[in-house]
């Protein structure tokens, strides 16, 4: 990569692969999403597509902030009722989406759809994320992996339309 990666971008990218998420992972799952529109569609054109949305500041801090909370659950070290909450991964608590929503909406309306689609699928990592498996804590990662894969379909989706992917 030519740009050079502020400190900000380093550390998160470190911390997803640290927590089991590589950027294939997340282009398996943009790949997943588009490939019904662009039957040739290149997994390099998705990883491209990936790297674009984690150099966004407001992505990097979401995923700081959501791992930083997976990591302190796992270790126990929340208050509580908040550290049971997000240890057990509770349906009705909510925030784990609204902070992933900070990043599907960087590239438009259409990454809602895609976000929403995803989520309820859960294709590939996703479902490794949502194994619950009573040790590791994914509560927000998961969101956040689908968000982010949810942005970079939009981003490949709308550069198709204007022709210029990549
Ligand atoms: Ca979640």
């Amino acid at each position: 990569m030519v740009e050079k990666q502020s400190k900000l971008e380093e550390k998160a990218r470190s911390w997803m692969i640290e927590r089991g998420v590589t950027i294939d992972d997340i282009a398996d799952l943009v790949l997943f999403l588009q490939k019904k529109y662009h039957p040739t569609l290149d997994i390099a054109i998705c990883r491209d597509n990936v790297d674009h949305v984690l150099r966004k500041r407001e992505v990097q801090n979401a995923i700081l902030t959501g791992i930083q909370l997976d990591v302190m659950a796992e270790q126990g070290e929340l208050v509580q009722p908040l550290q049971n909450i997000i240890f057990e991964d509770e349906g009705l608590y909510g925030v784990d989406e609204i902070l992933a929503l900070s990043i599907v909406n960087v590239y438009g309306s259409i990454g809602f759809t895609n976000y929403g689609y995803i989520d309820k699928v859960k294709p590939g990592i996703l479902a490794k994320l949502n194994e619950h498996d009573g040790k590791n804590v994914h509560t927000f990662l998961d969101d956040i992996v689908g968000a982010i894969a949810a942005a970079a379909a939009s981003r490949l989706a709308h550069s198709y339309h204007e022709d210029i992917v990549q």
